[in-house]
């Protein structure tokens, strides 16, 4: 289904006397990724107003049909024409292909969430999870970055805390699902299982990353690599939890108000990552608070569900979590040796609020806030 021409869009007059859409023109890009298909799915169940909708992807997706909001609509190729009358984008293809497109769509009018990491750390591009800084949507010049998943359910449980109590020191391990890495990764995943229960050969060709020299199994294993190695001997998924968490929390991807530290693992789950994260609270005169009061705080907090009852064995899982769009929290527990500091077990689906739930509601809030050009 094409776009109409801006002219034909249905139009209201909001409080202000200005022209304001009723409906949308909405263009995912990467429509037949992993994500890019649950940014269908969750466009359907949104408050978006969708008018027309093009699919985009790669030229050899282009023709497969999908039946979407009850019309049928064909996948067409990506390029930098394809962005007329388009409102908003909803990119998931990649970095190369945001760098390549997303311009072409911004002077053709349209406001773009992206989920690759290419535009992130841009200091005029708005890095935004709504729940936690929704208000630096105001500053945007046409893009906007989804953050890392691993980056999304960490600052969902991390913000509340911080503007309560201060955080000065965050230390992480993730345990990162395969289908943080695509479909084919979670193919790599099932595949493996089956041949390892089966005593036959693994054939790894996916994992850990799949342009790397060597590729490992992950069935029945650990892998502690995610994303290329930068030379500092960190790898890329760790520094963009590192500086995604400043920007977001701290409004600077180099701030030192807060300090931190990441290891990012993956794990045999297919889809959900799983987070054990240590925090220092700020020091005080006032007296620390404690793991209820930060559980009582959470309770409250926007996007998030507490799971803590150690004496019913409630703690969140990704079994649990996956097709959930909410951010689940548990395991919250002072340590022993400094009363100001904190462990907590965060698990999210990765694919939703970790990617496709976040974008589409940062297209909600647009909306609500007039913010699309
Ligand atoms: O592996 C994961 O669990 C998350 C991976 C995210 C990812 C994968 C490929 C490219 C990203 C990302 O969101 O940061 C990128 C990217 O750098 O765009």
């Amino acid at each position: 289904m094409e776009c109409k021409q801006p002219s034909e869009c249905a139009k209201l007059i909001n409080t202000k006397g200005e022209k304001m859409k009723k409906e949308y023109c909405v263009a995912i890009l990467g429509a037949t990724g992993a994500v890019g298909t649950r940014m269908i799915q969750q466009l359907e169940k949104s408050k978006v107003p969708v008018g027309e909708l093009k699919l985009l992807a790669s030229k050899k997706s282009a023709g497969m049909v999908r039946k979407v909001l009850g019309r049928n609509i064909a996948i067409q190729e990506a390029d930098e024409n394809s962005f007329d009358a388009v409102d908003i984008v909803l990119a998931s293809a990649g970095g190369t292909v945001s760098k390549k497109l997303l311009p072409a769509a911004v002077n053709a009018g349209a406001v773009c969430i992206d989920n690759s990491s290419e535009w992130r750390l841009h200091d005029d591009v708005p890095l935004v999870v709504p729940e936690v800084n929704a208000d630096e949507l105001e500053k945007h010049h046409g893009i906007i970055g989804n953050p890392n998943c691993s980056t999304i359910q960490m600052v969902v449980a991390l913000e509340p805390i911080r503007r309560a109590f201060g955080v000065k020191k965050i230390v992480v391990s993730t345990y990162q699902a395969a289908g943080g890495a695509g479909q084919s990764a979670i193919d790599e995943l099932q595949a493996e299982t089956s041949a390892y229960v089966l005593r036959e050969k693994m054939h790894p060709k996916i994992l850990p990353t799949k342009f790397g020299a060597k590729h490992y199994p992950l069935a029945f294993n650990l892998l502690p690599q995610i994303d290329a190695f930068d030379e500092n001997g960190y790898t890329k998924e760790e520094l963009k939890m590192i500086y995604e968490t400043k920007k977001i929390l701290c409004g600077d991807k180099n701030s030192s108000d807060i300090n931190v530290t990441a290891t990012c693992v993956r794990v045999p789950v297919m889809i959900g990552h799983g987070e054990s994260v240590y925090f220092e609270t700020a020091d005080s005169e006032l007296k620390p608070p404690t793991a209820n009061d930060i559980r009582e705080l959470l309770r409250k907090s926007p996007g998030i569900v507490i799971q803590d009852d150690i004496s019913e064995q409630l703690y969140p899982q990704p079994l649990t979590a996956e097709g959930k769009t909410e951010t689940f929290v548990g395991r919250i527990r002072v340590d022993l040796e400094n009363p100001r500091a904190f462990n907590m077990w965060i698990v999210a689906d990765n694919l939703l609020k970790g990617a496709a739930t976040n974008a589409v509601q940062i297209a909600e809030e647009l909306i609500a806030r007039e913010l699309l050009q």
